[in-house]
């Protein structure tokens, strides 16, 4: 199958020739060709967008609302379909693909569509004024996705960008184009008025460089690596383009010993490896104090070791295929560094080829000890099933640690003492930070990271706030 872009309400085909073969990450088939959109695409998507723009920015917040919910309907249709195709295109397990990518997709069209209806305008009152504080749109914006939650992180930044007024140009990854290709149908098949949403697939260097620098965008939201962050901010920056950057993570998980022991297992093992530990906001470095150590590593190990990896397609699939060839040889040479580094391989790091699978992107979960944590596999972001045992005994000593990474976007603190829980979370230097959880999520509060983590927040309230433009209105009484 050949994908198409969408512009100006039409799949339309790209002007090159050139084409990315997209590839099943869990059977090495190929699963469809992936255009590679060239300036003049980008120029004409960015053209829709503008042309659209002036009626869709007019009409009241009651109005895009309903059209957010038209589409959060429509997905809610077509939600195993959602399930089974970002479960293909990603490799991961179904399961996971229905419990968050399906389900978070449609929950953020629906929340922003709820939120915007209920937009007020702010008021300050003065002796003999009365000010307003309007939220106004800003124009044509850059939505640019990665491959690990496709439609999840698409959908986050699509609903309040057109919600406030927008209209917008999404460039999803080339890894994972299906489900964005998907929402495209559905928002063709409510008939979403033409140019409101427009879609260009590509690379990054000649299809997302180009709507970056295209001076006729107004804003960028780009989630992704921080090494491409940078390069996306720099290009951003010399147009004054609005920027929100959400980066990459090197997250730990602290474990007390005075933590509720398997529920805290239960949580550290999912934090590690959901996803194969392609999300940003993963725990890959498990501070673990002294005292219970050994008893807390031997059961992460039973844990890992009784995770079931394989067909993403089966219901019971714990764990499936890394994104690529190129991502899988990113792990192993990981994998070997931590040897390299002086650490030891507990469990894990070898290839596991489920049967009839052979070709895919397969590597059992890996878990390393005796790491310095000054070494580079307890600081570099690896991004995939490999977490770092450390010993802690001080608390001052732990934050230290904690906090001796260039990334800080979240953590997690495991302990049945929240005083101490509460303490310890608020020195560390990052964005979010779960107490007995992880990544539970509330749509309303801000999300994003410090550091080499990004820049802003989105969210509930910041993400209205990042996709407009503030203005202060001031009425002088008579
Ligand atoms: O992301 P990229 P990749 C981390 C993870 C991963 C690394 C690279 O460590 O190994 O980033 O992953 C587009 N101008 N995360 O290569 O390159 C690109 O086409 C404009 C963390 O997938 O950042 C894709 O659509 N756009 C992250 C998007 O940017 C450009 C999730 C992300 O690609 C571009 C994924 C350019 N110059 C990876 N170059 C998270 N925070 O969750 C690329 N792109």
């Amino acid at each position: 199958m050949n994908l198409k872009n969408y512009i100006g309400g039409g799949f339309r085909q790209q002007t090159s020739n050139n084409w990315i073969t997209n590839l099943n990450p869990a059977t090495g088939e190929e699963i469809c060709k992936v255009p590679v959109s060239n300036s003049k695409d980008v120029h004409e998507a960015i053209n829709s967008a503008r042309i659209a723009y002036p009626k869709w920015s007019k009409l009241s917040h009651g109005e895009r609302s309903l059209w957010l919910s038209k589409i959060a309907d429509k997905l809610e249709e077509m939600f195993e379909e959602i399930a089974k195709i970002e479960s293909i295109d990603t490799g991961k397990p179904i399961s996971l693909a229905r419990s968050v990518d399906a389900s978070r997709s449609i929950a953020n069209f629906r929340f922003f569509s709820e939120m915007i209806r209920d937009l007020e305008i702010e008021e300050f009152e003065m002796e003999d004024a009365t000010n307003f504080v309007i939220q106004k749109s800003i124009g044509v914006g850059a939505l640019i996705t990665p491959w690990n939650l496709p439609l999840y992180l698409l959908s986050w930044k699509i609903a309040p960008a057109i919600g406030m007024g927008n209209t917008v140009v999404c460039k999803p990854s080339e890894l994972t184009p299906m489900t964005a290709d998907l929402l495209m149908r559905a928002i063709n098949d409510i008939g979403l008025p033409p140019g409101v949403i427009n879609l260009v697939h590509g690379n990054g260097i000649e299809t997302g460089s180009q709507l970056v620098e295209n001076p006729d965008i107004d804003f960028v939201s780009f989630t992704g690596g921080t090494v491409t962050g940078s390069k996306v901010a720099s290009s951003a920056a010399a147009s004054f383009k609005k920027l929100s950057l959400e980066l990459g993570g090197k997250n730990s998980s602290i474990i007390f010993a005075d933590c509720e022991f398997d529920k805290t297992v239960r949580g550290v093992v999912r934090s590690g490896f959901l996803n194969q530990g392609q999300i940003c906001l993963c725990g890959s470095r498990i501070f673990i104090e002294e005292e219970i150590y050994d008893d807390f590593k031997n059961s992460l190990i039973d844990a890992v070791e009784n995770m079931k990896i394989g067909n993403p397609l089966n219901e019971d699939t714990d764990l499936g295929a890394l994104i690529s060839r190129e991502h899988l040889r990113k792990i192993e040479y990981y994998s070997d560094l931590a040897i390299e580094e002086g650490g030891v391989l507990l469990t894990g790091g070898v290839p596991c080829l489920p049967k009839g699978l052979e070709k895919g992107n397969w590597i059992a979960p890996i878990i390393v000890e005796g790491l310095n944590h000054e070494s580079r596999c307890s600081k570099e972001e690896i991004f995939g099933p490999m977490v770092t045992l450390h010993k802690f005994r001080k608390e001052d000593e732990l934050i230290k640690m904690v906090n001796n990474t260039k990334y800080g976007l979240a953590g997690s603190v495991w302990t049945e003492d929240i005083e101490k829980g509460r303490r310890v979370a608020e020195s560390i230097e990052t964005g979010m930070i779960w107490i007995n959880t992880w990544l539970h999520r509330d749509l309303r509060v801000p999300f994003g990271g410090v550091k080499d983590s990004g820049i802003g927040r989105e969210g509930g309230k910041w993400s209205l706030g990042f996709f407009s433009e503030l203005m202060n209105v001031c009425i002088k009484h008579k």
